[in-house]
């Protein structure tokens, strides 16, 4: 009997339902089947959308055993029937070309198909072969925040418990990494306090590097519907769309928001504007933080920010006044060389002014993938399960009890980085990677070295639901994964709510759900016996209880995917025996908090230059970020749906001030050299007074633009600084032949 086989009978008896190794071959249908069969063929039924952290539920109309159509759903306390371009086409991606149907193994140079057996086999052996030659360490993942929890979970316990691999990373390093060490150091545990309904309660609203029109369109209705007339403050160096809808707008030199959030802390307590009780009964390092930022006077900040005194004077004046201030940050916090203090800074103010644990409150991280929270706690990369530690002996010892499993299968170490582990692979010292649900030569920082680092490598494998990304077109292997709506899971959205998806479609070919894929890989491996309980994504669901029982992240309470259906979603953390009183809670209430001592710490440095100044050579500072709401990242999703491509410019274009475009000669839709030290891209130009002159802006969306940016990193988080750095831009037809 060959391993497959086996693998199907084992199957076999484990499921609920019948699964043969003829069904398991059978285009369409392992673990995926029709739908599912506590599905009707012609109900309505609602899940999580799979594309941004916000969570809203789609209801999903069944016609004859498929999914046909949908609609937001309306009683869902995230987007009370609401949704984005992208939420409405959610559907689109499922069936446009190039997914990728079969497995694929470079034979002659050239992408070939094989078996399901072949292609693990082929992977299995391959590793194997590197790890036996090179180390254990030779071998390592990048994983991701879009696939299901258990689906992460799995793949972190099996990379790390069975196939003894150290270093696997995800791609919440280039989004989330930032924020979760900023609340580790300062909270001692990676939890974002806030929920929804503070978008609507606050009175003073203040978003940091967060376009939440264009990245999180559903969080910024939520602010629409705010019945207090907020002040709403945008501090961007962009005039983007939520700066227009602003009641404020701070547009600072990028990344000086460090020093003008320091120079914002003096001037509240200069004024008395801080609640010392507080401080006193919640926090520590107070006065550490006090002497430090007594430096960043008005003056200092005007100089480092390029803002007036009266504009750093205004927007204190919104904060003291402000009753329920809140505090938001995304990525244009997160992605620079100094985003953990920057970020710490925020949660400072939101400190010493106690505008934390009340409703209207906070200091919040926006996520960004539909599950970085699930990611974040439960993906065993960067933390061991449920935000534990690897270094910890009790904590390694915790998971095996709970898993059943010989503590000597639990790395003692904690992962490299995602940066880290590309300059391994650069130093030889790395030789096999394994990619799933990320795509890394479109979306990581400097791209032709990234480009350059893969091509080192002895054994790619590109685990994907497409094989035509820029990813795979480098790949050894290809293994074809099943999507969103093509399998099941939970998500856990920016606010810890726990939402469900669910099988709505077949996958097609024979793509399999990355659990099921995972399954085959345990086998072959030859580990599946350490895998035996994780049979199903929901018997993952009650491992993922166990280990988060008595930690802050606790969903002990949390009975299974009906009860999550049912209430709305739930929100972490609900510990057995709790019962849900609320489905809008926040963190902190008490004032204690997850550290050792329970109080919140204030932490902070010195600020540090840009790493890559303009200089005569590339006088302009390229920002990037997204461009818009229809398109998804690098676009492998949003660009099978005819609706959302014609929702977005079809090719990269740069923002330039029309100061700039003159001075260049410049005129609108010139096509335009963008040029940085590492290399040079096409682009259309867009002149507007949205970005500032000196600046140029760059959408993500478009294949080469990662060309041009530079590695820098954050030195506590590891995160890239994707939003900042030197370029210079020249007329296309004036390039050289
Ligand atoms: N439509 C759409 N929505 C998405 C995504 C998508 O690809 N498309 N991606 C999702 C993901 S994974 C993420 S992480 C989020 C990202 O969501 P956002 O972080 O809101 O989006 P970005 O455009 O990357 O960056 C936000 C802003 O940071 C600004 N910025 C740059 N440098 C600085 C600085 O030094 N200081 C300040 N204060 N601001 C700065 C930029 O000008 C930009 O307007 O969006 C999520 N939602
Ligand atoms: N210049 C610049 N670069 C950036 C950023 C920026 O602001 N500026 N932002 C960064 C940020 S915040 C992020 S999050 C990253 C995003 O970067 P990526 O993670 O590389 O972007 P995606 O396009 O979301 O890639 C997800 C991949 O997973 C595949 N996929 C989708 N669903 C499934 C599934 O269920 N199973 C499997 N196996 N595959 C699936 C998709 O087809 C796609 O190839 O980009 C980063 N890059
Ligand atoms: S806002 Fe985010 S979660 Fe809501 S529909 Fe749009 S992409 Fe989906
Ligand atoms: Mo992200």
């Amino acid at each position: 009997m060959s391993k497959l086989q086996e693998l199907g009978k084992r199957l076999l008896v484990k499921r609920d339902g019948p699964l043969t190794r003829e069904l398991l071959l059978e285009p369409g249908r392992f673990g995926l089947g029709l739908v599912p069969e506590r599905l009707a063929p012609d109900q309505t039924t609602s899940m999580v959308c799979g594309f941004c952290s916000t969570g809203c539920s789609l209801d999903i109309h069944l016609k004859d055993g498929k999914a046909v159509s949908l609609t937001p759903a309306v009683e869902y306390p995230v987007n009370l029937g609401m949704a984005c371009p992208k939420g409405w086409e959610a559907l689109a991606p499922l069936t446009g070309p190039g997914r990728a149907t079969a497995p694929l193994v470079k034979r002659k140079g050239k992408l070939t198909q094989v078996s399901w057996e072949e292609a693990i086999d082929e992977m299995v052996t391959r590793f194997k072969a590197v790890q036996k030659k090179y180390g254990a360490e030779a071998v390592a993942w990048l994983g991701t925040g879009q696939l299901p929890t258990e689906e992460l979970a799995f793949l972190g316990a099996l990379g790390k418990f069975g196939m003894g691999i150290v270093h696997g990373d995800g791609n919440t390093r280039q989004c989330m990494a930032t924020a979760a060490t900023a609340y580790k150091q300062a909270f001692g545990f990676d939890a974002p306090p806030f929920t929804y309904d503070d978008f609507e309660t606050s009175d003073t609203i203040v978003l940091v590097g967060a376009n939440l029109c264009i990245a999180h369109p559903i969080m910024w209705e939520r602010v629409c519907k705010n019945k207090h007339s907020p002040n709403i403050v945008v501090v961007d160096p962009r005039r983007t769309e939520t700066a227009m809808a602003a009641t404020m707008h701070l547009a600072p030199r990028p990344k000086s928001d460090l020093c003008l959030f320091y120079a914002v802390a003096r001037e509240l307590i200069v004024r008395g504007a801080i609640d010392e009780a507080y401080i006193a009964q919640a926090t520590e390092g107070f006065d550490e933080y006090k002497a430090h930022v007594m430096a960043f006077t008005l003056d200092r900040a005007a100089r480092d920010t390029g803002l007036s005194e009266s504009q750093i004077r205004a927007l204190c004046d919104v904060i003291e006044k402000g009753k329920r201030v809140s505090y938001w940050w995304t990525m244009g916090v997160n992605q620079s060389h100094q985003g953990t203090r920057t970020a710490q800074a925020l949660i400072a103010l939101a400190l010493m002014t106690r505008s934390i644990g009340r409703p209207g409150t906070g200091a919040n991280s926006v996520t960004g993938q539909c599950n970085a929270m699930g990611s974040r706690i439960f993906s065993n990369t960067t933390a061991l399960f449920a935000g534990r530690s690897f270094e910890n002996a009790d904590h390694r010892r915790e998971v095996a009890e709970i898993l059943g499993i010989d503590e000597a299968h639990i790395p003692r170490q904690v992962s490299l980085a995602y940066d880290q582990i590309i300059e391994k692979i650069l130093a030889g010292k790395i030789k096999a990677l394994w990619v799933i649900a990320t795509n890394p030569a479109h979306s990581w920082i400097n791209q032709n070295h990234l480009k350059d680092v893969l091509s080192r490598l002895d054994c790619l494998v590109v685990q994907d639901m497409y094989d035509d990304t820029e990813t795979a077109a480098l790949a050894d292997i290809v293994l074809p994964a099943a999507a969103w709506g093509e399998k099941e899971g939970t998500f856990i959205n920016s606010e810890r709510r726990l939402g469900v998806i669910k099988r709505v479609a077949r996958a097609p070919g024979q793509a399999l759900a990355d659990f099921h894929i995972f399954q085959l890989i345990a086998e072959g491996w030859g580990c599946a016996d350490l895998f035996r309980d994780w049979s199903s994504p929901e018997a993952v669901f009650q491992i993922l209880k166990r280990l988060s029982r008595g930690r802050p992240c606790d969903i002990s309470g949390i009975e299974d995917y009906v009860a999550i259906d049912h209430a709305g979603g739930i929100q972490w953390p609900l510990p057995e025996g709790e019962t849900l009183t609320s489905n809008q809670r926040r963190l902190f209430e008490d004032g204690r908090f997850f550290t050792e001592s329970g109080r919140a710490q204030f932490l902070f440095s010195e600020p540090a230059p840009l790493p890559e100044e303009p200089n005569d050579r590339f006088p302009l500072l390229l920002l990037t970020g997204r461009g818009s709401s229809s398109q998804w990242h690098t676009q492998t999703r949003t660009k099978r749906s005819a609706v959302l491509r014609r929702l977005a410019p079809s090719e990269l274009y740069v923002e330039v001030s029309p100061v700039d475009a003159r001075q260049l000669g410049i005129a609108p839709d010139d096509s335009v050299a963008v040029t940085s030290p590492r290399g040079s891209v096409l682009a259309r130009a867009f002149v507007t007074n949205n970005v500032q002159p000196g600046h140029v802006f760059m959408p993500m969306h478009y294949e080469t633009m990662n060309q041009l940016t530079f590695s820098a990193f954050d030195p506590y988080s590891r995160q890239p600084a994707y939003k900042a750095c030197a370029v210079r831009l020249s007329k296309a037809s004036e390039l050289p032949a």
